[in-house]
């Protein structure tokens, strides 16, 4: 963190190191954005899209080795190995500095450093706080633009908050005089850098363009370097959607949502519900910041102002609301283009075209069998374009948190919904959750489960055991009947077969009207040894085509498969090592006597 009467000097500094051909102050205005196009569009690096169709949108194609979160080459340096935890990578901060500082050395050459004041959070608000993101990426400042309230309002703020987060961002691919450049400018991987200093409060990014590597408000602020500081101060950054539900009465509630990376956090927060009366709002989509008030209760904001969604596989049918956001002034990257260009993904409505440009800018037919959009294939939007905005998205109070969702993609022994037993146990569920590894993550590994806490495994940054500490002891400072409920939904259990059991979209809504109605105290539940599960007739399952038994088998408990699930989480709780909160020791200690109890009942 600098404060404010540093910024000149750092700006200075970091020129001068990186050498740019000049420097650029972004006001944040729309006329300075369609400019920024206006030359991407120029240079070609930028496609504008149909004017009909798609007013305002420009697509854009990475270079094939930059599509994803690079996970690798992704560091929190602190002071001490120890505090990044087994679950980070490390690199001691001075080394780490010398080599980045060597690969800043004359990386801007021939380009041109913006400057981007962004604020994380609304206006105003106690939470919210600035960063400064120097980058040479025009694409970058544009997307920016579109995540983040960024520009001239946010310098003015500055004189306010008086410090701000340094984020320096270089795509790492200098112009020589007379060089060409490319369409997209990257460096090789083992040169690509995402590095958190989390004692200073530093983002450094180098080599990437794409996504979270680049677009420093998001995964480097808003979440690792946030975590830090929510730690520090007792408040909590999370990565977690914020929805309101409105029941038929009238009453309205708000659940934040922890998923994995593309597990449909965005669908779930633009849910368009299956049961009559009911309606859903989006307050945010990815990340969201809690902090206790003296009323004991947690409130949470969203610090992002724009989206910056999967594309693959958003259609009408399975999110109309997020459809309806991209209609216009989105930003696409690696979709694929129609003959007229409009935009296409794996997963979009209609029928699949006899022609396109894929997201590698060749031809593409059916023939091909290839993917024609990249599965990471992404949409840059402003949230106020989404039709089910909630008209206090950006209260800078933010909004009391009745209850917090985690879950992920499992197949087996997770039933669809389960209630904790009390707030320690739902951070038990919340540190154990875990989810088929997909797309949105360069890895190896796709198709496997790996224990993602809270879906915070590639965002804390610090150790993993005091992550996890920092629940406990946020819950210590109220008590259970303030603090909001917490629920493991699990939307992708299988049969034997390995179908879907339950039909997920839309029809989520009526878990969320059965979690709406728990934290009213009116909806009846089993309690069991995992937690407390509804009765069969408390889920709203009238017109829903399940198979026979499916729900029943969505909420059936097999003990068996559980004490299993209990050998593997005991594993992976040996792997945070001895800063694993004693607390959650217990729980799960507590989860095996329940179900070894409830074994010997049932012999
Ligand atoms: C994201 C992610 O982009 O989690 O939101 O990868
Ligand atoms: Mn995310």
């Amino acid at each position: 963190m600098y404060k404010k009467e540093e910024l000149k000097d750092w700006v200075q500094e970091m020129a001068e190191l990186c050498e740019p051909k000049e420097i650029y102050w972004c006001d944040g205005t729309d006329e300075e954005y369609n400019n920024l196009m206006a030359m991407l569009v120029e240079e070609k690096k930028a496609v504008p899209l149909n004017e009909v169709k798609r007013p305002g949108s420009f697509a854009f194609f990475s270079d094939p080795s930059d599509v994803a979160r690079i996970e690798d080459r992704t560091f929190i340096a602190s002071l001490h190995k120890e505090d990044a935890g087994p679950t980070n990578n490390w690199i001691d901060p001075v080394e780490l500095k010398e080599k980045m500082i060597k690969l800043y050395r004359g990386s801007m050459r021939g380009r041109t450093m913006y400057v981007i004041p962004f604020m994380m959070g609304p206006f105003g608000s106690p939470l919210s706080k600035i960063g400064i993101e120097l980058t040479d990426s025009a694409y970058v400042t544009c997307n920016m633009k579109l995540m983040t309230r960024m520009g001239r309002d946010v310098l003015k703020e500055l004189e306010a908050k008086n410090e701000f987060i340094p984020c320096l961002h270089s795509v790492g691919y200098p112009l020589e005089e007379g060089q060409e450049d490319l369409l997209w400018p990257a460096a090789p991987l083992e040169d690509k850098y995402i590095s958190h200093f989390p004692e200073e409060r530093l983002i450094w990014s180098y080599g990437s363009g794409y996504g979270g590597n680049a677009l420093l408000g998001k995964k480097c602020l808003a979440l690792r370097i946030a975590s830090v500081i929510a730690r520090d101060e007792m408040w909590m950054a999370e990565h977690m959607l914020i929805l309101k539900v409105t029941s038929p009465q009238g009453l309205s509630k708000y659940m934040l949502a922890a998923f994995p990376s593309a597990c449909g956090k965005t669908n779930l927060a633009m849910l368009v519900p299956t049961i009559p009366g009911w309606t859903v709002e989006t307050i945010g989509d990815d990340i969201a910041w809690l902090w206790m008030k003296d009323d004991g209760r947690l409130y949470a904001i969203n610090p992002e102002a724009g989206f910056f969604g999967v594309a693959k596989g958003t259609s009408f049918r399975s999110n109309p609301n997020a459809m309806m956001s991209i209609r216009k002034n989105t930003i696409f990257t690696n979709v694929a283009l129609t003959d007229d260009h409009d935009v296409w993904w794996e997963g979009i409505d209609g029928p699949v075209p006899e022609h396109l440009m894929d997201w590698k800018k060749e031809d593409w037919t059916p023939s091909k069998n290839m993917p024609a959009a990249h599965p990471n294939c992404r949409f840059t939007v402003k949230a106020d374009q989404c039709p089910v905005i909630a008209p206090e998205w950006e209260n800078p109070e933010g909004v009391l948190v009745s209850a917090i969702l985690v879950g992920g993609r499992r197949p087996t022994t997770i039933p669809l919904i389960h209630e904790a037993l009390s707030w320690n146990h739902g951070v038990f569920m919340g540190s154990m959750m875990g989810s088929e590894i997909t797309a949105a993550i360069l890895s190896k590994n796709i198709g496997q489960v790996r224990r993602d806490p809270f879906a915070m495994l590639p965002f804390i940054g610090y150790h993993v055991g005091d992550y996890l500490k920092h629940w406990i002891d946020m819950g210590k400072r109220s008590n259970d009947a303030l603090l909001p409920k917490i629920y493991y939904v699990n939307w992708f259990r299988k049969d034997e077969a390995g179908d879907y059991l339950w039909p997920g979209f839309g029809h989520n809504s009526r878990v969320l009207k059965w979690i709406f109605e728990r934290t009213e105290g009116i909806a009846p539940a089993n309690l069991t040894p995992i937690g407390y599960l509804p009765t069969e007739e408390s889920i709203d399952v009238r017109g829903l085509p399940l198979k026979h038994g499916a729900l029943q088998e969505l909420l059936s408990i097999d003990t068996y498969a559980w004490l299993d699930e209990v050998k593997s989480i005991e594993s992976y709780y040996q792997t945070i090592g001895n800063k694993l909160p004693k607390a959650l020791k217990m729980e799960l200690e507590k989860l095996t006597s329940r179900l070894h109890y409830e074994n010997l009942n049932q012999e």
